[in-house]
């Protein structure tokens, strides 16, 4: 794609929603506040419109359902941006690598394991593939409240790599680490791949209409250094150039899951706006090092959200008092848990609401 973007104007301007001005460094009235996995099985409402979807693609890929659950989150609780209902794994099925969803195991996939099968993948029928989610981005942003930011999402390389070669989630993705270590040119071929076509469907999300971008690296703590900035850091480096030529003015951030100090090497050498911190990473850290580099979206533990009660309160204001005062937007350091009670995530969205920088 090579013309620069315009989303579509509502009547709040996207510049004045509270979630974009702290993307943007800018000072609130308050942190805005959204939670990974806001939309899921928590939710009475969520289970009950993934039965009538039949899998759980047909839930990503038919825009009427992933609206509708997209939306339930921002009904019960008034949270400041909403994020895309989809998965990472649509671009592995995208690019021709069929994947299915079991339950009680999570994404199912063919692993792909050599050069010819790289190869084979193609970039091209991305784009018409996943027009359904383009389809539902616009149909959010015109169904969304004037406040409500929309973010678009897609997965890194090295995490969407793991699950292709590997075929399912692992503990310590062996399969990729195989791969990469034993054949680094073939390794190599799916990173760039895989960097290509999702700048391509990042793109297509904000032509759509969708107002920040986040991009996932749920595996990066698995690499050592110098596989850590091959495979994630220069990956993301060159996502986030071309995303800065081709759409300026929407931010994007980043979560390079569990890379402890690396962190701060990840934002400054990246270019990102913003870095969404794991449950491990101290908030004074944070705000010492990260703060004077980006905006900070995190981290209460989602085990701390499922436990509620003092826990959580307790938790959830050390983070808003030592982050709560420079750039910062509230969130989980993870994805909600299936069991979470949806009366705490309440709790705490009306304890985020009332706290006063
Ligand atoms: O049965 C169900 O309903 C499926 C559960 C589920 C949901 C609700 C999956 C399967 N994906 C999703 C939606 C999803 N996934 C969203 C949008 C919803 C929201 O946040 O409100 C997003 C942003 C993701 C991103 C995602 N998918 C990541 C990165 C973030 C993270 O959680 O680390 C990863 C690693 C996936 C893969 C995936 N999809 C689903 C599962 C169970 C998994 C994990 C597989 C594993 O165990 O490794």
């Amino acid at each position: 794609m090579t013309s620069k973007t315009a989303a579509p104007s509502t009547a709040l301007q996207s510049s004045e929603k509270r979630f974009l001005k702290a993307l943007r460094g800018e000072p609130t009235d308050r942190p805005p506040i959204w939670l990974m996995r806001q939309a899921g099985r928590y939710l009475p409402e969520y289970k009950e419109r993934r039965a009538v979807a039949g899998s759980f693609l047909d839930l990503c890929y038919t825009p009427e359902h992933a609206i509708e659950v997209t939306l339930q989150p921002i009904r019960r609780f008034g949270f400041d941006a909403s994020i895309l209902f989809s998965d990472i794994l649509v671009i592995p099925d995208a690019l021709g690598q069929p994947v299915r969803f079991e339950e009680g195991i999570g994404p199912v996939l063919e692993p792909i394991t050599t050069a010819a099968q790289i190869d084979a993948l193609d970039g091209d029928r991305v784009l018409d593939h996943l027009m359904p989610v383009f389809k539902t981005v616009s149909g959010l942003r015109a169904a969304l409240p004037d406040e409500t930011a929309l973010i678009g999402f897609a997965g890194a390389p090295w995490t969407v790599a793991t699950y292709m070669v590997g075929g399912r989630g692992s503990p310590d993705q062996g399969a990729a680490k195989a791969l990469g270590y034993n054949e680094p040119e073939t390794f190599q071929r799916l990173i760039d791949l895989l960097t290509e076509v999702t700048g391509d469907y990042l793109i297509a999300q904000v032509v759509a209409g969708a107002e920040a971008l986040q991009i996932f690296d749920t595996w990066a703590g698995s690499l050592p250094a110098p596989y850590f900035r091959k495979w994630c850091l220069e990956p993301m480096r060159r996502l986030r150039a071309r995303l800065a030529d081709q759409c300026p003015n929407v931010p994007v951030i980043g979560f390079p899951k569990g890379v402890g100090a690396s962190y701060e090497t990840y934002i400054r050498e990246t270019g990102i706006n913003a870095i969404s911190i794991d449950t491990g990473v101290d908030p004074a850290w944070a705000a010492k090092v990260l703060q004077p580099l980006g905006t900070v979206q995190g981290n209460l533990d989602p085990l701390a959200l499922v436990a509620g009660g003092e826990t959580m309160r307790e938790s959830a204001l050390h983070i808003l008092d030592t982050l709560g005062h420079g750039p910062f937007v509230f969130n989980l350091g993870h994805g909600i848990v299936p069991h979470t009670p949806p009366e705490h995530v309440g709790e705490l969205v009306e304890l985020v609401k009332e706290w006063k920088p």
